[in-house]
């Protein structure tokens, strides 16, 4: 067929092309004179001007790979946490400045446009970002993907701070409208839900079994351009909208019905709705797992259906799709395949079965045990009959595998069953994960150990080869030239900009280290960014901070593992110093919080109420004289996070090791220059290897350390009688110190500690808090100081997602770049 021609017009990107398309756009579009746009309006504008770049390139990817014997990988992730579009895309077209430039003709403030953005938070956290962060690589590594996912109409909450509590607010985005997704309504599936089986034989006579479904809900697509670095690919991101069945159809089912028919369709919309707002540890809500099946079933008959477009017959799917499974969210995704092609399109078992091994790979995301997913029988074959009966049957032929393996071995047998009966009867869907999938992997060296000794140790031990480590990576577009061109500018004007692209290039600055005049240039943009940070702060919170004091920052969300009350321990150690001996010498240092918590999560809640108790004490306290501040800044996003790494002259990653799978976070504050306090834990381990144990603040007990001590009975309470200053934090807590004499308010949290402490924050409280000292020292050394932080960005190329990515594509996609060209 011809090449579709879309040259000139709206595809034109040069500087007058840009300028008339986004006249155009306000006026034909918004339907608006310029005089009277708003601010909405010329950001809509905008973000229609890029996306028509966009779509130009993604019409040009489409039709280069049509007809080509090639293979796409297929994301599945229950979250995407993308963060704002416009600037993103600017940089990877390549016109930032230009456009930047257009803005000021026109007479406005381009800043302003792009605060109009809503950012799409359709994730948690870590999780979520790394989805995204992976889409962005993919497409920058030229591979064909898609990434499957649910549209919530509501993501993430938004985060509110009041009396210093966590408030939450439900999250819009969607109310000005979404420029960057098109909608898809002749993209559809059908989605079934409930009701029960029956057995038949089909016109050969072979036995099969129907599904007679008790509901049907209708999945619509609304697909988003995913454009790489300065490449031409543009990939796609496709996200399911529940909708009711087309009414006349249903009809048929309501006959007459009017009311019934709308309950329907209200019913049906419902599974979209809402981003459930847990991290770790998810909670078994019946509408969590029709979430997970209703995207997971319209991602699966997309593939088959793309896949039969191409004419490609089913015993070969494997060759042409790679379906990634973004934890167990869409571990039903093993279920349903078998469906289809069992069911649905008439294969055999064993067949099928080998195609949907070889089809997916599972990424597991967490350690904590509580965090692994199972679903009660009972709900699940309620909602699921027949796959039901299919998980039966995978778990009756892998049973029997295990039992040749493992002759009379039945404790493991019931150990590696797909289906808990150790206290009332559960799917547990990491076996599910494993056993249909041909790799396994974790998202750190560390973790990928423990996953094979602990977690999935008998699933290791039958399948050695399934198993392998992926360490984590985040985009260097999005967290380093985005969110600081200023050190971006340093940067390139000594190694030039191919660095974004390879960032193990970044180690050619390791030189500038000695280099006085660059550590001085170094702080400035350091100090710049501080300001930055110190502005939104005060916008924020009313809070003043100094820009020269120390950054000391902990952003990520709330949980007990992660620590943060570690960190507050600490503060508060350091007040009581000051209090004791107020000409106590301490170099100033401001301690910057941000996280959301989940809100059912009571212990998180109180945490974040805590954390701003002890700054209003602090922050008010005149024998401080600003050498301690406490900040908590609220409704930590992809979009306020950009003012957070940049700013940071010291990053806190203090979970108790052994149970942080990787931590992303990490990342992002140490290629931006901040040093790290941490525990050996996730990808911190790493991280300190690949920047020098000098140039790295390690404290606390190591994940065996952790093992043993919980396994010969860990006694928080000898760790507090051994430490008079950890008996004086406390007791500031406790006694209503920082609670207006309030003694009942932090109890819940002193106790927990005192009597439980179940991630041991008094077994490192000795180490964390000496280690600071260090740290107090080393920042009074500006020019040591400076140069680890140099050496810290300039060794982080590992971390970019790229080479993540080009890991899952060589060792479990085996898929390859397809360039694309743009004429
Ligand atoms: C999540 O963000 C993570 C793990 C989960 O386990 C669930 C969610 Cl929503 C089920 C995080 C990990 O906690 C973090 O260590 C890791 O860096 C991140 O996933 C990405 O792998």
């Amino acid at each position: 067929s011809e090449p579709v021609s879309c040259t000139g017009g709206r595809a034109d990107m040069s500087l007058d092309g840009l300028r008339r398309t986004f006249r155009e756009h306000v006026f034909y579009t918004q339907g608006r004179f310029p005089s009277v746009a708003t601010r909405n309006d010329l950001y809509m504008a905008f973000a229609y001007t890029v996306r028509d770049q966009l779509l130009h390139r993604w019409i040009k990817t489409v039709e280069q790979m049509a007809g080509k014997d090639l293979k796409i990988v297929s994301y599945l992730s229950a979250e995407f946490l993308l963060g704002p579009h416009l600037e993103n895309n600017l940089i990877n077209l390549g016109i930032y400045d230009d456009v930047l430039g257009i803005a000021k003709e026109e007479g406005f403030d381009i800043q302003v446009i792009f605060d109009q953005e809503e950012e799409p938070g359709l994730g948690n956290g870590g999780l979520g970002r790394l989805a995204a962060c992976y889409l962005d690589s993919l497409a920058s590594l030229e591979v064909p993907a898609i990434g499957y996912g649910i549209r919530y109409e509501f993501g993430i909450f938004d985060q509110e701070i009041r009396d210093g509590w966590q408030v939450e607010r439900t999250d819009q985005w969607l109310r000005l409208g979404n420029p960057w997704e098109l909608a898809r309504p002749e993209i559809t599936c059908r989605v079934s839900f409930g009701g029960r089986t029956e057995p038949y034989q089909d016109d050969r006579g072979r036995y099969r079994v129907r599904w007679i479904p008790h509901r049907t809900v209708k999945g619509v697509a609304y697909d988003t351009p995913i454009l790489g670095y300065r490449v031409n690919t543009c990939n796609l991101l496709r996200l399911w909208k529940a909708e009711a069945i087309e009414s006349f159809e249903f009809e048929a089912f309501n006959v007459g019905d009017y009311y019934g028919a709308v309950d329907e369709k209200i019913y049906s919309e419902n599974i979209t709705k809402v981003l459930y707002p847990n991290d770790e540890p998810v909670q078994g809500k019946q509408l969590r797992l029709e979430q997970q099946y209703f995207f997971v079933s319209c991602s699966l008959q997309d593939m088959l259906r793309i896949y039969k477009l191409g004419g490609g017959k089913l015993d070969r799917f494997s060759r042409h799709f790679a379906i990634q499974l973004n934890d167990t969210h869409p571990a039903l995704g093993v279920a349903e395949l078998m469906r289809l092609l069992v069911d649905e399109e008439g294969m055999d078992w064993e067949p099928a079965w080998d195609v949907t091994c070889k089809t997916f790979g599972y990424t597991n995301h967490t350690l904590l045990p509580e965090a692994l997913e199972k679903w009660p029988v009972e709900l699940f074959a309620g909602l699921f009959p027949r796959h039901m009966e299919i998980i039966y049957e995978i778990n009756r032929r892998f049973l029997d595998e295990v039992r040749r393996r493992w002759p009379g071995d039945e404790a493991r047998v019931a150990r590696m069953s797909l289906i808990d009966e150790s206290g009332g009867r559960f799917v547990r869907m990491a076996h599910l994960a494993c056993v249909g999938s041909h790799a396994i992997n974790g998202v750190a060296e560390l973790h990928s150990r423990l996953l094979k000794e602990d977690v999935l140790r008998d699933f290791h031990e039958m399948t050695p080869e399934k198993f392998s480590n992926k360490t984590n990576g985040v985009t260097p577009r999005r967290f380093l030239v985005l969110a600081n061109p200023g050190l971006t500018r340093l940067i390139e004007g000594k190694i030039g900009d191919t660095w974004i692209r390879r960032p193990e290039e970044l180690r050619k600055l390791e030189p500038c280290a000695d280099d006085p005049a660059f550590r001085e240039e170094w702080r400035r943009v350091k100090l710049e960014n501080k300001k930055n940070l110190a502005r939104v702060i005060r916008e924020r919170t009313g809070i003043e901070v100094d820009p020269a004091s120390m950054f000391d920052i902990q952003v990520k969300r709330l949980h007990e593992y992660k620590r943060q009350h570690l960190n507050v321990l600490h503060i508060i150690a350091l007040y009581d110093r000051i209090k004791r001996n107020p000409s106590y010498d301490l170099c100033p240092r401001t301690f910057i919080f941000g996280g959301k918590a989940a809100p059912g999560y009571f212990m998180a809640k109180l945490i974040i109420k805590l954390i701003n108790s002890v700054g209003d004490t602090v922050n008010r306290d005149p024998d401080v004289n600003g050498r301690l501040k406490v900040v908590f800044f609220p409704d930590l996003n992809v979009k306020n996070a950009k003012f957070i790494y940049p700013a940071a002259d010291l990053s806190e990653q203090i979970s108790t090791a052994g149970k942080e799978a990787s931590g992303t976070g990490n990342m992002k504050f140490s290629m931006n220059g901040a040093l790290t306090i941490g525990t050996l834990d996730g990808a911190n381990v790493e991280i300190r290897e690949e920047v020098g144990a000098e140039n790295f603040f390690l404290f606390g007990l190591t994940a065996e350390e952790v093992y043993s001590l919980k396994r010969d009975g860990y006694r928080p309470m000898e760790y507090f009688q051994a430490n008079p200053e950890l008996q004086r934090v406390v007791e500031r807590i406790a006694s209503g110190y920082f609670s207006n004499g309030d003694r009942e308010l932090f109890k819940p949290l002193v106790d927990a500690l005192m009597f439980h402490d179940t991630f041991m924050l008094f077994a490192d409280f000795g180490s964390y808090a000496d280690v600071q000292g260090r740290v107090d020292e080393a920042y009074r050394d500006r020019e040591h100081w400076t140069r680890m932080s140099i050496l810290n960005s300039a060794r982080m190329g590992k971390f970019s997602s790229d080479r993540a990515i080009r890991e899952y594509c060589e060792d479990i996609w085996k898929v390859k770049p397809v360039p694309i060209l743009l004429e």
